[in-house]
């Protein structure tokens, strides 16, 4: 393209677009806390990826493409116009909204963040301002958004959108970076896109679902995401559902997969680190790590790395044990099946939590650094030990110098369990085996605080 045929677009880009609000609303802490309370009790949410990646399911033209699934227009350096055509033949007429949420619902999770639109620009939904949507382009018809967000609504569940900001298809953003839509080719305009095409359709997503618990943005990295942007979606969103939660990918702050922001002026109410649980939480901060049970976050038929599901309870815990969130994902086939390895996963995550979830929803952090036989979280005048490691001789230290009123299984509160004043803390006598192999809870009741030993 010549220089002078972008001068009508820059221009326009400036004329046409007011300068991005670059205040955040205020609000006191009060408020603040009982906006979050929800998600401080939760803990446990579902990410679910689905979309166009879900046929290919990692393979373009009888190659395997290496990276993960949901990435493979970038990666296989897709042409728009050839990708566009797995939008006609996405069918998937095996989704059944109403089971996912009953998986959901079952593992204990209490949220769901379905794509409504990832970074390749295919929407979920019907939306008035596009026509790249499983409503429009697709045979299947059916408003994906609307029945999940009923049927998630109906067991009792939030739900939350992710919405990503970097879009590979639309011609306002990435779609002129190709062959590489990640590659941070300015679009100039792109402020051109954020009022027509974005706004509006988080607005849509705001208004036409009912009540949201999150929007979740992503993609928020390219050149041409400013941080005015950012604060000003954040405003945009919590002026439309001023009690929604929104993520801090909505602003430039993230550093790295590590997922925190800092500072007065980072847009966002919660810290998201990718793929990997902060080895300490962050005292004062909300967070949430996302997790996928394979390798991949959108359907790839050959990804098979499962994680197991006492791995996947550990991480629960430890994430809950430093007062943050684990947000799991699945990633659904192209027929609208979650994969039946996640769902076997999902169970053993659920039965753990029907019989321990009182340590998990509303806990908060552990008061010790380290435990050398688990993990532990906190509820007023009481402490969950999660017990990983059994100590074959019958006796647990606890480090801290604290009394204990009554220590009880979680699993079993009649099973009442002696406790004795050592030498290094305090010493419980525990029954012979461990009655969870993945991990055992013991409640302790405490009188005032706890005062750890080690730290
Ligand atoms: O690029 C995405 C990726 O596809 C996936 O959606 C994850 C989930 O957190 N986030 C991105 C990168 O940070």
């Amino acid at each position: 393209m010549k220089t002078s045929a972008l001068f009508p677009a820059i221009i326009a880009s400036l004329i046409c677009f007011p300068a991005f609000a670059a205040d955040l609303p205020k609000e006191t802490p009060a408020d603040r806390d009982q906006r979050m309370a929800w998600f401080r009790d939760a803990r446990f949410g579902m990410f679910i990826h689905w979309g166009l990646y879900a046929s290919p399911a990692g393979q373009w033209n009888g190659k395997k493409i290496g990276g993960i699934g949901e990435w493979i227009m970038n990666n296989a350096q897709i042409p728009v116009a050839d990708y566009e055509k797995l939008a006609p033949q996405f069918n998937p007429t095996k989704f059944d909204a109403k089971q996912w949420a009953r998986i959901a619902k079952d593992a204990g999770m209490k949220y769901v963040v379905l794509t409504s639109k990832h970074h390749d620009g295919f929407c979920l939904f019907d939306s008035k301002v596009s026509n790249y949507t499983v409503t429009t382009a697709s045979p299947f018809k059916r408003d994906i958004v609307k029945e999940l967000a009923a049927a998630v609504n109906d067991q009792g569940l939030r739900m939350c959108f992710y919405h990503s900001i970097m879009d590979w298809h639309h011609p306002d953003a990435q779609s002129i970076a190709f062959p590489n839509y990640n590659g941070g080719k300015s679009n100039p305009n792109f402020p051109r896109y954020v009022e027509n095409y974005l706004k509006p359709q988080v607005k849509e997503l705001m208004t036409n679902y009912g009540k949201i618990g999150i929007m979740w943005f992503d993609g928020e990295w390219i050149a041409d995401w400013k941080p005015d942007m950012g604060r000003d979606m954040y405003a945009f969103c919590r002026s439309i559902q001023p009690d929604i939660i929104v993520n801090n990918r909505v602003g430039k702050d993230r550093k790295g997969m590590a997922g925190m922001s800092e500072g007065p002026n980072a847009a966002g109410d919660y810290g998201t680190p990718e793929q990997e649980i902060p080895p300490t939480g962050f005292p004062g901060l909300d967070w949430e790590s996302c997790m996928t049970m394979n390798d991949t976050w959108g359907f790839k038929a050959d990804d098979n790395n499962w994680k197991s599901s006492s791995t996947i309870i550990r991480m629960l815990i430890d994430c809950a044990s430093k007062g943050g969130n684990l947000l799991l994902n699945v990633g659904p086939t192209a027929e609208g099946l979650i994969p039946q390895p996640s769902i076997q996963r999902l169970a053993q995550v659920g039965k753990w939590m029907k019989a321990n979830s009182e340590s998990i929803y509303g806990a908060t952090a552990s008061p010790f650094k380290k435990l050398a036989f688990g993990k532990c979280t906190r509820k007023p005048g009481k402490l969950y030990l999660h017990v990983f490691d059994w100590p074959e001789n019958g006796a647990l230290i606890v480090p801290m110098n604290t009394k204990i009123t009554k220590a009880y299984l979680l699993a079993d509160k009649t099973q009442t369990l002696q406790t004795a004043a050592a030498a290094n803390g305090q010493q419980i006598t525990l029954p012979p085996s461990a009655p969870d192999p993945v991990a055992s809870v013991i409640v302790l009741e405490i009188e005032g605080q706890p005062q750890p030993t080690e730290n």
